[in-house]
């Protein structure tokens, strides 16, 4: 461990010496890096495509924990092999995980992964996407029924192949059927996060043909919806062809879908589409506005239009009468000519924007993410985390944090090693510690997250609960029971004393499983009742509560807590998919309890 973290140091220093600004990089030498994360994602999917080749358990566990080893490390694994670093040295590396790696960065590809399509197609992944088939089950029925897409698979439950096979049974058919249309929306829409990923590399890559004039992202990616079903790209350019070129480029694209005169369509690998727009300089802000949408946002646009004698379309606004053009160059252009201010793009779904607009003086301000002040709910090594207290809190300060709750899991949590009474009392000690020694005013509390049972009953005893600073109440298990039971149990919840907050209080897993039933309605009338709190979880997979209920807690006059529940240090970064997911739900500072210091925050509660 000593040695892991004496080089992790060293190429640190190192690195920031080797960096190169991009603008420096010639545009013909210049290629996408392979970032850690692409590293993990081709392992992952390796290890993946191998279950159905039946390729030994083992090897496939190196790769998926070398994967995870890979996401986590401070330093990119392009760098640590262009200085020399034998990657072996890492903790979870070995010889074959290193030379995967190795490959990778040098070609681009893997060989072995181009082999192993050859003979079982892409496709089957997709299987993998279905809730409770794992990867041995879906090897079987590639294997054994030759299914290699969800609509072949579709056919073969509901012709009853399925459950003939060995470890199938009626009950897991009528299952799989069930998550068939769950894992078909999740090959068809993308999660926001990961949507910004491909921004990210898709800006760097056009941001070195100079004929783009301006760039942005609009659609559903730029209104941080959670999930996007397709990225639309607008860029202002004189040279259309030469900035299609461009883009026809891009790494990872893998058939052109249509290239016409102002639009082009693309499906990456992975089957994921982007369209581009190329407008001129003076409808820029009109087709922003335009492709930014939402649909019903711009319905309501053109109507007002209408009414002032005006025409709307993505190259700019037109006087009805004599079909002159009078502006598109920004956004700020062509809302003025409606007297509409410029709408944060999070808050374009016709719902509360253009009521804001008729009664507010100015558009309130949303909460960004320099507003929050403190983290609460996160894990560390003491259950299902990767770090330690003071790790968490060392990252928290340097992400300007004030104050963090360590909400390790409770004993009901038993495959995350929860924690039953005396080892959080012990944990807490360690906190006290940590907290004395400190020489800022940085703040751990502590806190538990604590397991809502089957039953309603809290998984920890009151008087366990009574010394804590800071409880959140989680229902992770019985999530199938009926809607009366769940909802009784977090109103249970809510009206424990000592509780604080309800974590991820419907339960969802975006593309992966549904809300569980529960009467939000009752949720927030009992929140409010008890003056409790409601957790924006802003973990990019769960983003829970969604943007709708965020907008009815905030009617109810119910404080939003953001957190990360970080499992990792690097986990503290997902606060800004929360911050986006809070803009949607039309959140300002005064709407989150986090963006108060904790002495203030503190005075939210009853207790
Ligand atoms: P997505 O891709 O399903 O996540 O959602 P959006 O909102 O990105 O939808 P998309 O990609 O179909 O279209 C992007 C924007 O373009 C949309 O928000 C509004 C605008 N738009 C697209 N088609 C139409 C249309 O037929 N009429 C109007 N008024 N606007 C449209
Ligand atoms: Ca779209
Ligand atoms: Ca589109
Ligand atoms: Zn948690």
């Amino acid at each position: 461990m000593g040695s892991t973290l004496s080089i992790r140091l060293r190429i640190t220093t190192l690195r920031s010496d080797l960096r190169i600004p991009t603008s420096e990089l010639d545009e013909t030498c210049y290629h996408l890096s392979m970032t850690n994360d692409k590293i993990a994602q081709t392992l992952h999917q390796l290890a993946d495509l191998l279950e159905f080749t039946g390729a030994n358990a083992f090897r496939l566990r190196a790769y998926r924990n070398g994967a995870r080893v890979i996401k986590d490390l401070p330093d990119s694994i392009e760098s640590m092999l262009e200085s020399g670093e034998d990657l072996t040295k890492l903790d979870g590396i070995g010889k074959g995980v290193a030379q995967k790696c190795k490959e990778l960065v040098e070609t681009g590809s893997l060989s072995q992964l181009e082999e192993i399509l050859e003979t079982v197609p892409r496709t089957v992944l997709d299987l993998l996407n279905i809730p409770k088939l794992g990867p041995k089950k879906a090897a079987a029925l590639f294997n054994e029924l030759n299914i290699t897409t969800l609509e072949q698979l579709k056919t073969a439950c509901e012709a009853q192949e399925v459950r003939a096979l060995s470890g199938f049974g009626a009950k897991t058919e009528e299952q799989i059927l069930e998550g068939i249309s769950i894992a078909a929306a999740a090959s068809q829409r993308i999660l926001w996060s990961k949507a910004d990923g491909i921004v990210q590399q898709l800006r760097d890559h056009m941001s070195h043909c100079k004929q783009v004039k301006q760039i942005e992202f609009a659609g559903s990616y730029r209104r941080g919806k959670e999930t996007v079903g397709d990225l639309d790209v607008l860029i202002s350019s004189k040279n259309v062809d030469k900035v299609m070129d461009h883009f026809g480029e891009f790494e990872g694209i893998g058939t052109v879908i249509v290239r016409g005169d102002t639009k082009m369509s693309v499906r990456l690998e992975n089957e994921f589409q982007i369209d581009l727009r190329v407008v001129p300089d003076k409808s820029f802000g009109a087709a922003l506005l335009y492709f930014t949408g939402s649909k019903e946002h711009n319905v309501i646009v053109r109507g007002m239009a209408k009414q002032k004698g005006l025409k709307i379309n993505e190259w700019g606004v037109y006087r009805l009468d004599d079909d002159e053009w009078i502006a598109g160059k920004t956004e700020a252009d062509v809302y003025a000519t409606l007297d509409l201010p410029v709408f944060d793009p999070e808050t374009r779904e016709a719902r509360a924007e253009f009521d804001w607009a008729k009664e507010l003086e100015e558009l309130p301000t949303l909460i960004e993410i320099s507003d929050v002040k403190g983290d609460l709910h996160m894990h560390t090594t003491a259950t299902d985390g990767r770090a330690s207290i003071e790790e968490m809190a060392a990252a928290a300060r340097e992400r300007g944090l004030k104050f963090i709750a360590i909400t390790d899991h409770s004993k009901r949590v038993a495959m995350a090693n929860g924690l039953d009474g005396d080892r959080l009392l012990a944990q807490w000690k360690e906190i006290d510690k940590i907290n004395k020694n400190a020489t800022d005013n940085f703040l751990i509390l502590k806190g538990i997250e604590c397991d809502i049972l089957e039953s309603g009953e809290m998984d920890l005893p009151d008087e366990v609960l009574a010394k804590a600073d800071w409880v959140i109440a989680s229902l992770h298990y019985g999530q199938q029971q009926p809607r009366q039971q769940i909802t009784d149990r977090i109103i249970g919840a809510l009206e424990n004393p000592h509780v604080c907050m309800i974590a991820h209080p419907t339960g969802r897993l975006l593309n992966k499983r549904p809300p569980y039933d529960v009467d939000m309605t009752a949720v927030f009338q009992a929140a409010k009742e008890n003056q409790k709190l409601l957790e924006l979880n802003a973990s990019p997979l769960r983003l829970d509560l969604n943007d709708v209920h965020l907008l009815q807690a905030k009617h109810y006059g119910i404080p939003i807590v953001i957190n990360t529940d970080a499992h990792r240090v690097k986990g503290l970064d997902n606060m800004r998919f929360g911050i986006k997911q809070a803009r949607r739900g039309c959140l300002t500072a005064a709407d989150v309890a986090n963006s108060l210091p904790w002495k203030k925050m503190q005075k939210l509660l009853k207790k």
